[in-house]
């Protein structure tokens, strides 16, 4: 697969982004920093959208559902021709990871920002990309092969052992995707799931996985230039989810020493060289209790929780794409990428956490950001901006770095505090009460956790808080002796910094 067509990669001076929202503006702001000149679309729904605002021009593209306008190639390529732009940046979502539009673009003579067509592809499909980056000698889930017959299944999922999760070839979400414990169980499984997966995918292929159980979600950010270099931006911990939607990421994690790190990276590099991968892309992980790991999938787009790892490597993701797709060389490499200090970021969403989550419209009549040391707000609405049941709920991301994981969520804590937004509800209360849990704060938790074992409605008594004020304490010593920290310690020793910290806790309960 060598990338014969020159259109994947040129110079350009102009830009199309085919999305809305905070990622439009996130992608906005590194063309204004790189003098890329910058072409916005929008629907009806967002007339008067930050990202139409913070464009040098915009175009309208129909009415407020996707399909209508944010999802019309043939609308956004004639943008692209009426506008001038010679590049297209698609964020996430929408058509980020739909291999036809890559091709689309570079048909239509656009460098497309983000991998070839061929390589979405292959990774879109889990049983190519498996097969693919298993020949790469990264390490899979033991599996069968996708297309066995009932009576083949049942006895290779004997043979495996139980659980065994039944998946859809054309999956993904967690969709057509059944856990099986015992052997009695399985027809049952395959055949919900076959039904799930042709409903929803018009495919009933399916193959089956030894379930790792009690298993973290860490990925690895990578970055891959077009002359042959990639590199790794280490680690994010995003197994704080809720029916597969990401609440809270961080990085590094809490489990991944400097040891699994080079190998997941290792690992990682090497998968997206198995498909020629070229500009940023993420390989996903499970990790179980022994600290194995095993390929999961590649999201071969920018990321939600790319800004944890710009945090803690200083590297600013969004340009870097850029860079890329312009054909420039990476500027650094493996040694020269140094994690520093700790980041979480915390989604912000229009959604009722005291109401199972129930998405929440109306016109936000007050917005107060958080600001000060280490915080950041990536977000795509601002006050009087009407919130529409038309598109995803994140309205923005809380992102607080300190010097180690305590001072992150200290941080976290006040600018949790300090964000107000009215008109609509949020899942703010939401972060507060994680914000204040032991398992949170030691770092014990996997991808069952919110979904499981968190409950809004414990409220933590006193007790436990003094229980979770030390917990934190043995987390931030714990990552000092990890060698996750840089110099000044403040004014003294490990147990000084420790015993002004539980001070600072103190105060803030009150
Ligand atoms: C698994 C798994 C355990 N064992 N595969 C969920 C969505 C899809 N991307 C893969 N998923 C999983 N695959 C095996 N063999 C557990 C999950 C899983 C999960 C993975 C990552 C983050 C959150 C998750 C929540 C539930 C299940």
């Amino acid at each position: 697969m060598k990338r014969e067509d020159g259109l994947l990669t040129k110079k350009f001076d102009k830009l199309l982004i085919v999305n809305r929202g905070e990622i439009a503006v996130r992608i906005l702001r590194a063309c204004h920093e790189l003098g890329i000149k910058t072409v916005a679309v929008y629907s009806d729904a967002d007339r008067n959208a930050p990202h139409v605002r913070f464009a040098d021009e915009a175009y309208y593209i129909g009415p407020p559902p996707a399909r209508e306008s944010y999802l019309r190639v043939d609308k956004l390529l004639d943008v692209a021709k009426r506008s001038g732009a010679q590049a297209v940046h698609p964020g996430y979502g929408f058509l980020a990871e739909r291999a036809e539009f890559a091709q689309a673009c570079v048909d239509a003579g656009l460098v497309f920002v983000g991998p070839s067509a061929q390589a979405i592809k292959i990774m879109g499909d889990k049983q190519e990309a498996r097969e693919t980056v298993k020949a790469a000698g990264v390490p899979i889930v033991p599996g069968t092969e996708p297309g066995l017959n009932e009576t083949e299944m049942q006895a290779a999922a004997d043979r495996m052992g139980y659980p065994v999760l039944v998946k859809a070839v054309a999956g993904g979400g967690g969709k057509g995707m059944r856990p099986v414990h015992r052997s009695e169980d399985l027809q049952d499984a395959i055949a919900a799931a076959r039904r799930e997966a042709l409903g929803a995918f018009g495919d009933d292929v399916v193959y089956l996985e030894k379930m790792i159980t009690d298993a973290r979600h860490i990925e690895i950010q990578l970055l891959a230039d077009a002359h042959g270099n990639t590199v790794y931006l280490g680690e994010r911990e995003c197994s704080l989810q809720r029916r597969h939607q990401k609440l809270i990421e961080e990085a590094p994690s809490f489990v991944v020493d400097e040891d699994l790190r080079q190998r997941m990276g290792a690992v990682a590099v090497a998968a997206a060289k198995a498909v020629d991968y070229v500009n940023a892309g993420t390989i996903e992980f499970l990790v179980d209790k022994d600290k194995n790991f095993y390929f999961l999938e590649m999201n071969t787009r920018l990321q939600v929780e790319h800004p944890v790892t710009e945090l803690v490597t200083g590297i600013d993701i969004a340009q870097e794409q850029l860079r890329i797709a312009r054909g420039r060389r990476l500027r650094f490499t493996q040694k020269d990428i140094q994690i520093r200090g700790w980041a979480i970021e915390c989604r912000i969403n229009a959604e009722d956490p005291y109401n199972n989550y129930l998405p929440s419209t109306g016109v936000i009549s007050t917005m107060r950001l958080p600001t000060g040391p280490g915080v950041r707000v990536d977000t795509g609405v601002f006050r009087g901006y009407e919130i529409t049941p038309y598109y995803d709920s994140m309205i923005s991301k809380l992102i607080c770095y300190g010097e180690t994981r305590g001072e992150a969520v200290l941080r976290m804590r006040r600018a949790l505090e300090e964000y107000r937004i009215t008109g609509v509800k949020t899942n703010i209360p939401f972060h507060q009460h994680m914000m204040d849990s032991h398992r949170f704060l030691t770092g014990n938790f996997d991808t069952k956790f919110v979904e499981d074992r968190f409950s809004m409605s414990d409220r933590a008594a006193d007790q436990d808080m003094e229980a979770a004020v030390l917990a934190t304490l043995m987390a931030h010593h714990q990552s000092l002796q990890a060698g996750q920290r840089i110099a000044a310690v403040g004014a003294g020793s490990e147990k000084g910094s420790a015993w002004k910290w539980y001070n600072r806790w103190e105060r803030l309960r009150r």
